[in-house]
């Protein structure tokens, strides 16, 4: 892979400086590995510093030099309503009047589990919990103990959280820092874990095949989105519906990115295809630590305590969570917002395409709702070997030129990009804008 290595300069954008996220960067990287929380953030694919923000209103992000910036991450997926709405605002500081965490049940937590099992086709019940990576790990268990077995398949390039059997060949920052196999993953913990391509039923059903009774799930995001935006093709999901339900092995959708986002019932309502069990996080939040993961009534009893399979959390359906995640998912109720998300979303997508075109670089933008990526590499990306022959080192120097130009993209060509209910038309111009001057930089 074409990678810059970490320790790559900023690359300099005349008249753009980030002096004070530079003196923020050298204080919190004496105390915090790399200067940040989640390696996602660190800037390690495109070099320099990142920006260190300081607050973020409706579809932008405001850093502590100054700068505003129309936001493409809304935090990696969770802010699809814009940052600080005001009704989600309301909702948590209305919580934590009344309490920021009782180690005990609320009634809130029975009425977002009900809005959940209404909207997503393969939940009846749900289980909440504060992180994608709980809710993917704990699918995965429940999986096991319901099947009895042990093994699972998982895709190439999906990304899962850090969960040791899921750190294999992993997207997202794994992918992006060139640690896609991550150390302190024992081998017996990356034994049960069966690798694919994504996008390439006949090698699951191989796999199937070569390990009869004993292949506990097939998991993946139905949607990738931590190699860059990937949808599926056409029958791939179908596919592995119909070989799971053969060999008894059970379906995991991870639509942690994709659930309420590329429609209000996630990938399972766009596609129709309806897994085993579902994990969840990001919007269900609302930009709090939540996540969850849900099945069949069948599936969930056997969750402890009213079955065997044990799974916890000091701060699972924290009151401020659940308050922002409900307020989140009745905004997205109101009609006509993901006829919006999609049309504004489209005409990003289509302006992209043609600056990259009329700039002449090799591209390709593959969009699935409101999540897309601009790929340097003609395509189409079906999988992570695909996605792995783009031009990164030209998408660090359009990611540099953007953010020069107030745009602030995903800091990898291996993620997507979000647009969110509070981006406008205006927005979406400018973008495009800064996306034709900034192709033409950096391609100087
Ligand atoms: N799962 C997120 C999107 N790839 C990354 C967030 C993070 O690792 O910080």
């Amino acid at each position: 892979m074409n990678q810059p290595a970490m320790t790559t300069p900023a690359r300099s954008v005349p008249g753009y400086d980030l002096p004070k996220s530079s003196a923020a960067f050298a204080r919190a990287s004496k105390v915090i590995p790399g200067g940040v929380n989640s390696p996602a953030r660190a800037f390690g694919a495109v070099g320099g510093e990142p920006p260190f923000m300081a607050e973020a209103h409706g579809a932008y992000l405001f850093d502590v030099d100054g700068h505003r910036y129309i936001d493409y991450i809304g935090s990696w997926g969770p802010m699809i309503v814009g940052h600080t709405h005001p009704k989600v605002t309301a909702a948590v500081s209305e919580a934590l009047a009344l309490g920021s965490s009782f180690g005990a049940p609320t009634e809130r937590e029975a009425e977002i589990a009900e809005a959940v099992a209404a909207a997503v086709p393969s939940i009846e019940m749900c289980r909440f919990v504060s992180s994608g990576t709980e809710a993917t790990m704990s699918a995965i268990r429940v999986a096991r103990g319901f099947t009895g077995r042990d093994k699972i398949v998982k895709m190439a390039g999906c990304y899962h959280g850090h969960a040791d059997c899921l750190l294999i060949q992993a997207g997202s920052a794994a992918t992006t820092l060139g640690v896609p196999n991550s150390p302190g993953v024992t081998p017996g913990a990356a034994a049960d874990t069966l690798l694919c391509p994504f996008n390439d039923a006949d090698a699951v059903r191989k796999l199937l095949e070569a390990n009869p009774g004993q292949v506990a799930a097939v998991l993946l995001e139905p949607i990738a989105g931590n190699m860059g935006l990937v949808p599926p093709r056409p029958g791939y999901l179908e596919a592995l519906r119909e070989l799971t339900t053969q060999h008894g092995t059970l379906l995991i959708f991870d639509e942690v990115m994709t659930g309420f986002r590329v429609a209000y019932g996630g990938a399972q309502e766009r596609f129709g295809v309806t897994p085993d069990v579902t994990a969840l996080g990001k919007i269900i939040g609302g930009g709090l630590p939540a996540a969850a993961y849900g099945a069949s009534r069948e599936i969930m009893t056997k969750v402890s305590p009213t079955g065997p399979i044990y799974q916890a959390g000091t701060l699972s359906g924290n009151p401020l969570a659940m308050a922002a995640g409900l307020a989140t998912l009745n905004l997205l109720r109101e009609p006509g917002v993901y006829d919006r998300l999609e049309a504004l979303s489209a005409k990003l997508a289509d302006g992209l395409e043609k600056a990259a075109r009329d700039a002449g670089v090799p591209h390709v933008v593959q969009r699935v709702g409101s999540m897309l990526t601009l790929f340097f590499h003609d395509g189409p990306i079906h999988d992570y070997e695909d996605a792995k022959r783009s031009d990164t080192a030209l998408f660090a120097r359009f990611f540099w030129e953007m953010l020069a130009r107030g745009v602030y993209l995903p800091c990898s060509q291996f993620e997507a990009a979000f647009v969110s209910a509070a981006h406008t038309e205006a927005d979406v111009d400018h973008t495009i804008a800064a996306a034709r001057e900034a192709l033409a930089a950096a391609r100087a």
